[in-house]
């Protein structure tokens, strides 16, 4: 039965939290279901979406005068599922309302992780112990790369994974950059915060065998870049074998074709990380840095998980400073085996129930 989704989600920082709460958005509405994302900073928004989504309506992050008006006025009700997105708390006005008449069922949609807790916490109840809503039970929902987790989001409308028609000298062709690419560069795409080893790379791509062109995403990356080729007195446009070349900002659907299209994929946080998969191109994984260095076993569990090559892993420990050692050289036979793996690990995952399919599931299950 095709149901009323309300989900509420708090930018904390990068794009992530948007970027997957957007995604989930999309792909409810375009299994039939109505949803209504309430957001505290939707800017993100124009070029991760521009064209929106027929059954998804975005909203200012409430706060308790507007929803007692809402709730007055137009009657607006708690709908029938109501999500709140890496443990934003939801609004008081909006609490009561979901203890009014049928509650809605309250997921608390966790962040991904391939360590052994989310496969032990997937789904357990949560009891609301203050507040409004005080005696109603939240579920925990955890993404995973496992059976027993939440799975991964993947979109019933875009195919996430590479399609046979997709051409990618086209696709490459037609993007604004300051020289086009020619067919003998590889192209290596990179999204990430500031890794240590960047002027390592950039050392390493500037005197490989093969031409590389680096495209560069907007934001942190361009800035890391920036401050590395200054470091290296390197022209901004890169040196030797390697061309570097800025992009601009992406739908989420034309960064999935950036993922199709390159060779290796530099990516970080959540969101990508889960593109990249898909993609199934060889990639590496920049893992959101945590001051606790939490973000050390996390990064170990999922190449455990994924039964990651012992190089690839040799790369994941110095572009996420576990180690200082020189990052291993990216040959073209190195990547052809990162791509098999990675082409191996997407098979696996795709075996698997998605998100949207299994969150859907478990609603039912509770109401
Ligand atoms: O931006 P991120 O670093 O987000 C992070 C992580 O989610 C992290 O786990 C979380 O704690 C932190 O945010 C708050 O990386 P992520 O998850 O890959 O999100 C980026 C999103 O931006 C993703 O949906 C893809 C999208 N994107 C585009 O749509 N177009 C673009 O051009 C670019 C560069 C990104």
């Amino acid at each position: 039965m095709k149901k009323i989704w309300t989900i509420f989600c708090r930018v904390i920082d990068n794009h992530g939290d948007l970027g997957v709460c957007w995604r989930l958005c999309a792909d409810l509405a375009q299994r039939g279901h109505t949803v209504r994302l309430w957001v505290d900073d939707a800017s993100a928004l124009a070029w991760m979406a521009p064209q929106g989504c027929a059954g998804v309506t975005v909203h200012q992050w409430p706060n308790d005068a507007t929803l007692q008006a809402l709730a007055a006025n137009t009657s607006l009700t708690a709908g029938d599922v109501v999500i709140e997105a890496f443990g934003c708390e939801l609004p008081e006005t909006f609490q009561a309302l979901m203890v009014q008449g049928e509650s809605p069922v309250w997921i608390n949609l966790e962040y991904l992780s391939a360590q052994s807790y989310v496969a032990r916490s997937h789904g357990l109840a949560s009891p609301v112990m203050s507040g409004p809503a005080r005696g109603a039970s939240k579920w925990f929902f955890f993404p995973g790369f496992t059976p027993d987790t939440g799975g991964l989001l993947r979109d019933i409308n875009n195919s996430p994974t590479l399609p046979a028609t997709f051409d990618r000298t086209a696709w490459l062709s037609q993007l604004p950059l300051d020289r086009p690419i020619t067919a003998n560069e590889r192209c290596v795409s990179l999204f990430c915060y500031e890794p240590a080893a960047l002027p390592n790379l950039l050392t390493q791509l500037s005197q490989a065998d093969e031409p590389t062109r680096l495209l560069i995403c907007p934001g942190r990356p361009s800035a890391a870049v920036a401050a590395a080729t200054q470091a290296l007195h390197m022209p901004s446009s890169g040196r030797g074998q390697l061309h570097i070349s800025q992009l601009p900002y992406f739908s989420q659907t034309e960064f999935d074709h950036l993922l199709w299209a390159c060779d290796f994929n530099l990516v970080r946080g959540e969101d990508s990380l889960v593109r990249a998969l898909w993609a199934g191109q060889a990639f590496a994984w920049h893992i959101y840095p945590q001051t606790d260095l939490a973000h050390h076993d996390k990064l170990r569990a999922f190449e455990a998980t994924l039964d990651m090559p012992a190089d690839l892993r040799q790369f994941h420990a110095v572009w996420n400073a576990l180690e200082t050692s020189p990052l291993p050289a990216l040959s073209g036979a190195t990547l052809g085996r990162w791509r098999d793996w990675s082409r191996h690990a997407q098979q696996r995952l795709l075996a698997q129930t998605d998100l949207t399919t299994q969150l859907i599931r478990f609603v039912a299950q509770k109401r």
